[in-house]
C-alpha cells in the first residue's frame, strides 16, 4: 500500500448548497471529482492527521464506491481512525448520533437526501462537525474556496476494504471500525421515549404503517418499531434500502409517498401512518384521511412535549425556519419560551441547540428534530408521535383538532416550480427584491402589506450574518407569502412559494387548504408574474 499524491485541476461549481454538495451521479463519477471535494474538506479543516472521522451514507447508488474512496483518502491524509456504518450505511441522524457519542472530529455523510437515486439520479456529500451537525457556512465557504484552487489530492493505493463485516481493522496506518449502523441510534431513542407505553399501545391492537420508501430509514424503523416496540412484522413497508430506492422518489410528502396516502385514506386504514426520506432525516405524519403539515407537527410536538420522558423537563426554546408556518410561535408564546426564526437549512439551528437556547426545531420541508442530535430526525419524530398517541390515548386526528381548537389553525401550503431555467428564475427573484423596499404600507388585492423584505439573519450566538434568505411579504392580518430558490435541486432552478394564513374560527378549520389560501395564491402569482416569467401555468408539486 503506498500513498499517492495525484495532480488535479479544480472543477467548477463545487459549492455546497442548503445541505452539502448535490449533483447528478454522473458528475460525481468523473475522475477526480469526488476526490477533489474530499481533499478540499480535509484541507479546509486544516488537515485530518491523527483525527477520527465517521463515514456513512444512505445506501444510494455510488454510496459504496464513495465510501472506499474516502477510506483510502482518509488513510493517505493520516486519519487515526475511521468509523464506518456496516455496508457503508448510516442515516443522517444516526451519523450525527455516532459523531457525538464517540466524540469524533467530524463525519462525512453521503446522501442527496430526498432526491431520487440510481445511476441517473442524484448523489451528495456533506461534512458534519464535532457537534454532529452540518458544517456552518464559514466552513462550507472555506471548502468551496479550497475546491477552486486545488492542485493535488492524496490517496492510498489499497485493496477495497471489507465494509460488510463488523469489527476493527486497518487501512494503511489508519484504524477502521465497521459498526452496526442502528445500535447507537436505537439506544439513544430508548433514552428519550416511553418504550413501555408505546409497546402497550401496539399490544392493545393499534396499528401503523411506516413507509421507508426503499431508503435508509428501513433498518432503523424495523429495529426500533418492529423489534423493540413489538409492532407486527410488516408494519414497516418498503423497508429494504435499495440503490435506486426501488424507483421511489424518497421524499415523504403527499405528492411522492402515494402508497402511504392511499393506505391512510382507505377503508381499513391503520391508526397511524408515517414515512421518511432517502437519508431518514425527514418525516411525514399521517392520520386517517389527514396529512399533518410539518409546521403543525412541530407545534403539536412542542405543545405536548411534557408528555414525553426525554422532554418532560420542559423546553428551553423552539426554532423554525423562516418559511415554516408560525403555528409553533403561538405555542412558544403560551409556554413563555423563546421562538427563533432562522434561514432555511438545518445548519442554522446548530448554534441555538449547542447554546441551550432551543430544544426543538422544525422546518416546513418535513424536518423536525431536537437537541438529542444536530440533524433533523425522521424516526425520532415518528416515535414522538407514537409516544403522544400512547400517552394520550387519542388519535392523530383528535390531537390535531384539539390543537387547532386551542391555538387556531395556520393554513399552509408550498408550491414548487421545479427544473426552471436558471436565468428567468434568478430574474424573478431579483425583480421581487427590487420591489420589496417600496411595498410596505401598500395594498395587494385589498390586503395591506405590513412588512416586505429579503430575509436576513444575524445568529444570536456567534453574530454571523446571512443575507438574501428569501423574499417575504407579511400582511397586516398576519398572513404571509415567501419566495425563495431551493438550494438542494440539481436541475436548473426550483422556485418555492410558501403561503400561510391564520384562522381562529373553529367553524372554518375544516376548509380545504388550497381553498383557504386561494386569495394568497393569486396574489403570489401576480406579484412575481410567475407564469409570465417562467412560462409555467401551475406548480410542479403542491404540498
Ligand atoms: C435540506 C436542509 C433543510 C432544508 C431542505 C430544503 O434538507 O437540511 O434544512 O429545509 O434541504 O432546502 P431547499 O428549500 O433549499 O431545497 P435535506 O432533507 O434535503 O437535507
Amino acid at each position: 500500500m503506498s500513498i499517492q499524491t495525484v495532480a488535479t485541476t479544480p472543477f467548477e461549481g463545487q459549492k455546497p448548497g442548503t445541505s452539502g454538495l448535490r449533483k447528478k451521479v454522473g458528475v460525481f463519477q468523473q475522475a477526480h471529482y469526488l476526490e477533489n471535494f474530499v481533499q478540499s474538506i480535509f484541507d479546509a479543516l486544516g488537515g485530518i492527521a491523527g483525527k477520527t472521522l465517521v463515514v456513512g451514507g444512505d445506501g444510494r447508488y455510488h454510496n459504496r464506491a464513495a465510501v472506499q474512496t474516502i477510506l483510502q483518502m482518509a488513510a493517505a491524509n493520516g486519519a487515526a481512525k475511521v468509523i464506518v456504518g456496516q455496508g457503508g450505511i448510516l442515516s443522517t441522524p444516526a451519523a450525527s448520533c455516532v459523531i457525538r457519542k464517540y466524540g469524533t472530529f467530524g463525519g462525512i455523510i453521503l446522501s442527496a437526501s430526498h432526491n431520487p437515486g440510481g445511476p441517473d439520479g442524484d448523489f451528495g456529500i456533506k461534512y458534519n462537525t464535532d457537534n454532529g451537525g452540518p458544517a456552518p457556512e464559514k466552513i462550507t465557504d472555506a471548502i468551496y474556496e479550497r475546491s477552486t484552487r486545488i492542485t493535488e489530492y492524496k490517496t492510498l493505493e489499497a485493496p477495497l476494504y471489507d465494509i460488510d463485516t463488523l469489527g476493527g481493522g486497518t487501512i494503511g496506518s489508519s484504524q477502521v471500525a465497521v459498526i452496526d449502523p442502528v445500535a447507537d441510534y436505537a439506544e439513544l431513542m430508548q433514552q428519550l421515549f416511553d418504550f413501555d407505553a408505546i409497546r402497550a399501545w401496539f399490544a392493545a391492537g393499534h396499528t401503523m404503517q411506516f413507509d421507508a420508501l426503499s431508503a435508509v430509514s428501513g433498518p432503523y424503523a424495523r429495529r426500533v418499531i418492529e423489534t423493540l416496540l413489538g409492532a407486527p412484522a410488516g408494519t414497516v413497508v418498503n423497508g429494504e434500502p435499495l440503490e435506486d430506492f426501488g424507483g421511489h422518489h424518497p421524499d415523504p410528502n403527499p405528492a411522492h409517498a402515494t402508497e402511504l396516502i392511499a393506505c391512510m385514506n382507505g377503508a381499513d386504514a391503520p391508526d397511524f401512518g408515517a414515512a421518511s426520506d432517502g437519508d431518514a432525516d425527514r418525516n411525514m405524519i399521517v392520520g386517517r384521511n389527514l396529512v399533518v403539515t410539518p409546521s403543525d407537527s412541530l407545534a403539536i410536538i412542542a405543545a405536548n412535549a411534557q408528555l414525553v420522558p426525554g422532554y418532560a423537563r420542559g423546553l428551553a426554546g423552539v426554532a423554525r425556519s423562516m418559511p415554516t408556518s408560525c403555528a409553533v410561535d403561538r405555542v412558544a408564546a403560551k409556554l413563555g419560551i423563546a421562538c427563533y426564526e432562522t434561514p432555511t437549512g438545518w445548519k442554522f439551528f446548530g448554534n441555538l441547540l449547542d447554546a441551550g437556547r432551543a430544544t426543538l426545531c422544525g422546518e416546513e420541508s418535513y424536518g423536525t428534530g431536537s437537541d438529542h442530535v444536530r440533524e433533523k430526525d425522521g424516526v425520532w419524530a415518528v416515535l414522538f408521535w407514537l409516544n403522544l398517541l400512547a400517552a394520550t390515548g387519542k388519535s392523530v386526528n383528535e390531537l390535531v383538532n384539539a390543537h387547532w381548537a386551542e391555538y387556531g389553525r395556520n393554513f399552509y401550503s408550498r408550491h414548487d416550480y421545479e427544473a426552471l431555467e436558471t436565468e428567468p428564475a434568478n430574474g424573478l427573484l431579483q425583480a421581487l427584491r427590487d420591489k420589496v423596499a417600496t411595498l410596505a404600507g401598500t395594498k395587494l388585492a385589498g390586503k395591506t402589506v405590513q412588512l416586505a423584505d429579503d430575509f436576513a439573519y444575524d445568529d444570536p450566538v456567534d453574530g454571523s450574518h446571512s443575507g438574501k434568505q428569501g423574499i417575504r411579504i407579511v400582511f397586516e392580518d398576519g398572513s404571509r407569502i415567501v419566495y425563495r430558490l431551493s438550494g438542494t435541486g440539481t436541475e436548473g432552478a426550483t422556485l418555492r412559494v410558501y403561503m400561510e394564513r391564520y384562522e381562529a374560527d373553529p367553524a372554518l378549520h375544516g376548509l380545504e387548504t388550497q381553498t383557504a389560501l386561494a386569495e394568497l395564491i393569486a396574489i403570489a402569482g401576480d406579484l412575481a408574474d410567475i407564469s409570465g416569467r417562467t412560462g409555467r401555468s401551475a406548480p410542479t408539486v403542491v404540498t
